[in-house]
């Protein structure tokens, strides 16, 4: 494991490893994806960035690991969205791997519940994304990413309709129609309002449906080779913007993982 030891301000350090392209890892001996997991690629390669000040202190978080390139996160739109809420605050992280197929003992001790997402704060573990990106809102409120009550809520049936088309098997069913109703809701909220939900600037909500559209690209592009209607301009160009984000990119998962993620559910 490959170790690099510096100490610059939240900033400079997301800076230093976005441009070293590494996620910030830390993997304890028994932190780590499972050892088929690793033993596929031969070598283990990690990046440990550790920070010395008391505020810059890295968060240990867990999120679930990918089962198709090693040392990468997998394919949870909620745990995507705490590490882009930790980026776009500029907080330094630990990131541990679990490995959901075989979840190890280390993570069902300090998660009973089992579930990714789960982050330290004030010595207490604490799960779900809901409650993660509103407690990190108000341990570090700078900068801010609320997003005002009114805007709260845009775009969230956009996930479950998703579904809900990616599972059908009778063209005619409607869900289709239904997803695209969705959309093109959102489609003149950012006309009207863009080219964030909450405007010039990305919020909560913004990171919390950005994990979820790309699902939504890749598994119904692979399993139904569709994909957003022209006809909906201001959806595409939401997702090509915030897609290209720093934070995104160094957050997202691999397009194998989500494919192989949904196929259960469209298999089922
Ligand atoms: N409502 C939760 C959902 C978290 C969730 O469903 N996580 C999935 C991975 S995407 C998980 O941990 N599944 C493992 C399990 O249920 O055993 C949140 O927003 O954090």
């Amino acid at each position: 494991m490959s170790t690099l030891k510096i100490q610059p301000t939240a900033f400079a350090l997301s800076s230093s490893v976005r441009q070293l392209g590494f996620f910030n890892l830390k993997l304890p001996r028994n932190c780590v994806a499972s050892s088929n997991h690793f033993s596929r690629y031969g070598t283990r390669r990690a990046l440990t960035v550790s920070m010395s000040t008391t505020s810059s202190t890295p968060l240990e978080v867990c999120v679930k690991s990918s089962t198709t390139a090693p040392n990468k996160p997998g394919d949870c739109p909620f745990c995507q969205r705490v590490l882009l809420t930790l980026e776009e605050k500029h907080l330094p992280y630990d990131l541990k791997l679990v490995d959901l197929a075989h979840k190890p003992d280390w993570f069902l001790k300090l998660n009973p519940g089992g579930k990714v997402p789960v982050i330290k704060l004030n010595e207490k573990w604490i799960s779900d994304s809901d409650v993660i990106a509103q407690a990190l809102e108000e341990k570090y409120p700078d900068p801010p990413l609320g997003t005002p009550p009114e805007k709260a809520s845009v775009g969230s049936k956009i996930f479950s309709t998703f579904i809900g088309f990616l599972k059908s098997k009778d063209p005619s069913d409607g869900t289709e129609k239904a997803l695209i109703s969705e959309l093109s809701s959102f489609n003149n909220h950012i006309k009207d309002n863009g080219p964030y939900v909450n405007g010039k600037e990305v919020s909560a909500v913004d990171l919390s449906l950005a994990p979820k559209l790309y699902h939504l690209e890749i598994a119904l592009g692979h399993y139904k080779k569709w994909s957003v209607p022209d006809s909906l301009p201001h959806v595409k160009s939401y997702m090509k913007a915030i897609f290209s984000r720093d934070s995104f990119i160094k957050t997202r998962a691999q397009p194998e993982d989500v494919i192989a993620g949904w196929r259960p559910k469209v298999l089922g």
